[in-house]
């Protein structure tokens, strides 16, 4: 006997609507959901191999706790006492940084790793904070927090109304986007050029969406900024800025123009490797277009000067008007949103508010580098205490973090650490403590993440598909019972959490004039909501406080839960729309176009002007059918093209006597990996390309197929040294590195 539920995919950014085919308490099948309002029945292979991931029978089943060296099964009960005496002891003598907390991607795509952590942190009180977002986007998060006064407040390219899509190191058609919720980002892609529109892009890899393109530029990996810059000087050069309607809101053009106007199209040209002449013609396109839309991702965040990139991204849509017009790059607005505040000066976006301890790194966002996690583990300092317990949750940083060895080595001498995590792995095998959520299928659903960033507003929600399987603890209840055994309340009843939350965020909105419920009684207001469980809650009341819901009875027809479960394909709450001035948060109220830090920084751009690498310089790359570091498991989607092999053009491979399918020894400053060659002109001479997420070769994991073949850790070319100094995102492109063949190859 089959039957079918509604899912929404976890398994990338682009937040397709599944049907399962479910048989007994497996997912037997999946197919795209025709009636989804955002992605109407799109699927890709990953989705459609939900039912092999979701029941991948190496994922763990009960709880691990370390005796005597060695992890053994245990009950949630005993693993909870374990982080209970575990980990408040470390804090109790050490002080709150010695508790580090390192959450990884996979918390964005789960409704637990939405809702907890923030009160996990302010439960620890710790600065030591650490996530995948400074091996991402956090160049992005810090240009908005300096141009817009929100780190979170990122414009996404209007893709189903764009007239011309500028899109630089980003490759949605293996990715299927990023920072740009799309499902099937592809066909949107095709749509746009079926309608006159045109695609440039800038990758030095001839990409699957490079081939898309109408023009592609195999630019020199690490100096997009400099070709950005060099657009924004042809604007102004040319008297082709213009933020028309965003005038009023924007402050600092002179600025900006007298900032940059040695960055000549000329004067970067050698250095991008790309000729003067097409830059002119890119800056007068995008001017010249009806829309446009400049969008920018990991080959653009992942560099030297990944900050000033995306902040030049944002830049050209702004002087070519296209920022926060229709067709151009908007802000979307998500259901579960802050009650919206009216327009007006903020508290702007502070960067280094405090400093790592080793290096004295600036904190971004609240956040450390990744990079200096192993340093701050295995380093001591005269001032404040290393590193010396751990949380980690739906984190890899020894596979997905710079020098994965030194951190496994950190990893070892730590007191204490908890990893919550599906699969023991490269870095849970370290765990006092392993605290595996249940899988997908077992998890509700609702992407409080990606709807901020979704080219159409649109809200979903879905309960999980298959009841809890006996011995399975939600994940929601594993991260609540966390917060409880760091706050000393180890034994309280987990609903607490949620109550706690809901009563402060209801005290908070009474006291809040803008608020819809501004004055009225909490309690009464926490009575009203409904849901079968503390998550629930908590979404129904983010639903109605948001800017769509109904503020607790203010307004009949708004957003509840029980109204979104009574649409389970979603409700559409139409197309972007300009949100300007209301979303800024800026000091000045206005869009600070050349802010302080940035301006700062102009001069290492200036430097990187005379930079030519030397020798190769390696970039990655992603494939349709992986997922960073946690895919590799799943039989279905391995083999074929999902290799870990080193591409490398002709010109290259001739002269250093490679051959298709020579084993290679790449050294970086971090160490050597070996790797078969694929010897390809899909990349640009002088680039030489390995994909990130492999290296399943370490002993004391249960990962059966991927360590069969496990393919090599890129990440282990890097010693975590470079850094865009103001973001503290390691720099993973563009990374100098010596390929010879390798003497057995
Ligand atoms: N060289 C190089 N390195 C890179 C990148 C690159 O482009 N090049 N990309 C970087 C980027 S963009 C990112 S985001 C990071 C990602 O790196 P990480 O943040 O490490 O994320 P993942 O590898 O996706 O998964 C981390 C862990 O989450 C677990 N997990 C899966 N599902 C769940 C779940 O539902 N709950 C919980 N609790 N855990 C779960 C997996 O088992 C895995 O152990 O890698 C970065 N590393
Ligand atoms: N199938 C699959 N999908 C995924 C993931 C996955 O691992 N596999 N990971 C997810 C995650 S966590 C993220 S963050 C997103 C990332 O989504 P994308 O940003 O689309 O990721 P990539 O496919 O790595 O594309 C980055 C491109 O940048 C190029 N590049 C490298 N260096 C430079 C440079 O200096 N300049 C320019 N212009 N280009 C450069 C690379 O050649 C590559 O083609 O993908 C998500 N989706
Ligand atoms: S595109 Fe992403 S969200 Fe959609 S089915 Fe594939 S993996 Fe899932
Ligand atoms: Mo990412």
């Amino acid at each position: 006997m089959s039957r079918t539920a509604l899912r929404i995919c976890p398994l990338c950014e682009a937040t397709c609507g599944l049907t399962l085919t479910i048989e007994g308490p497996r997912v037997t099948g999946a197919r795209g959901d025709g009636e989804d309002v955002f992605s109407k029945g799109f699927i890709c292979p990953k989705g459609a191999s939900f039912g092999a991931v979701d029941s991948d029978p190496d994922r763990l089943r009960t709880p691990l706790v370390r005796e005597n060296g060695t992890l053994r099964e245990a009950t949630w009960e005993e693993a909870f006492d374990a982080v209970a005496a575990g980990l408040r002891p470390v804090a109790q003598r050490h002080g709150p940084n010695s508790v580090g907390v390192v959450l990884g991607n996979p918390n964005v795509h789960t409704v637990a790793g939405a809702l907890y952590p923030p009160v996990l942190l302010g439960t620890l009180g710790t600065r030591s904070l650490f996530t995948a977002s400074t091996v991402d986007q956090m160049p992005k998060h810090v240009s908005s927090g300096l141009l817009f006064g929100d780190a979170n407040a990122i414009p996404v390219p209007d893709l189903d109304h764009t007239a011309h899509l500028l899109l630089i190191g980003a490759n949605p058609l293996e990715s299927n986007g990023s920072l740009c919720t799309a499902p099937d980002f592809p066909g949107k892609l095709k749509a746009l050029k079926a309608r006159g529109g045109r695609l440039i892009v800038v990758d030095p890899r001839r990409t699957r969406t490079a081939r898309l393109s109408d023009r592609h530029l195999a630019i020199r990996p690490g100096t997009d900024a400099l070709l950005l810059a060099a657009m924004v000087t042809t604007l102004f050069e040319e008297d082709l800025a213009d933020p028309q309607a965003l005038a009023p809101y924007v402050q600092g053009v002179a600025e900006l123009r007298a900032a940059t106007e040695d960055f000549t199209p000329e004067a970067v040209a050698a250095a991008c490797d790309v000729d003067a002449g097409v830059i002119r013609t890119l800056a007068r396109e995008l001017a010249a277009a009806p829309t446009a839309a400049v969008y920018a991702r990991i080959g653009s965040c992942t560099v030297p000067h990944g900050t000033l990139a995306s902040w030049l991204v944002d830049v050209l849509n702004i002087l070519t008007g296209n920022l926060d017009r229709p067709g151009g790059a908007l802000f979307p607005r998500a259901a579960t949103d802050k009650t919206p505040r009216p327009a007006g000066p903020g508290r702007g976006f502070a960067l280094g508010r405090w400093h790592s301890r080793v290096r004295q790194h600036p904190e971004a966002k609240g956040e450390l580098p990744l990079s200096a996690l192993a340093e701050e583990i295995d380093t001591a300092t005269e001032e404040g205490e290393p590193v010396r317990a751990l949380i980690v949750v739906a984190a890899n940083p020894v596979l997905s973090a710079p020098d994965g060895n030194r951190l496994d080595k950190a990893l070892d001498s730590l007191e204490f650490m908890v990893s919550v995590d599906p699969y023991l792995n490269e870095t849970s095998r370290h765990a006092h403590v392993v605290l595996p959520p249940p899988p997908p299928s077992q998890s509700p659903h609702h992407d409080f993440a990606f709807n901020a960033l979704a080219v159409r507003n649109q809200v979903r929600y879905t309960r999980p598909a298959v009841p809890l399987e006996p011995g399975r603890m939600a994940e929601s209840e594993i991260l609540a019972r966390l917060v409880l055994a760091a706050g000393g309340m180890h034994g309280t009843d987990p609903t607490a959490v949620d109550a706690m939350v809901i009563e402060q965020t209801l005290g908070k909105a009474v006291r809040d004039e803008h608020s819809p419920v501004h004055g009225r009684d909490p309690r009464r207001l926490a009575d009203q909501l409904t849901g079968d469980n503390g998550p629930e809650r908590r979404l129904d009341m983010m639903l109605r406080l948001g800017p769509y819901g109904d503020g607790f009875g203010m307004h009949a027809e708004g957003l509840t839960l029980a109204k979104l479960l009574a649409h389970p394909h979603g409700i559409d709450l139409g197309p972007l729309r300009p949100r300007l001035p209301q979303p800024l948060r800026t000091r000045s109220g206005k869009i600070e176009l050349l802010p302080e830090p940035i301006a700062g920084d102009l001069p290492r751009l200036r430097r990187a002007l005379h930079e030519r690498p030397e020798g190769l310089v390696l970039v990655g790359r992603r494939h349709l059918r992986s997922n960073n570091s946690w895919m590799h498991n799943v039989p279905a989607l391995t083999g074929g093209s999902n290799r870990c092999t080193l591409h490398i053009h002709p010109e290259d491979a001739a002269r250093l006597g490679v051959r298709n399918g020579t084993e290679v020894c790449v050294k970086g400053a971090g160490g050597e990996v070996v790797a078969p060659a694929e010897v390809t002109d899909g990349v640009r001479p002088g680039v030489v390309s390995l994909p990130h997420g492999w290296g399943h070769n370490r002993p004391g994991t249960r990962l059966g197929h991927a360590s069969a073949t496990p393919g090599v850790n890129v990440n282990q070319l890097l010693d975590g040294s470079l850094l865009d100094p103001l973001s503290g995102n390691a720099v993973l492109n563009g990374v100098p590195v010596e390929v010879t063949a390798h003497p057995t190859g």
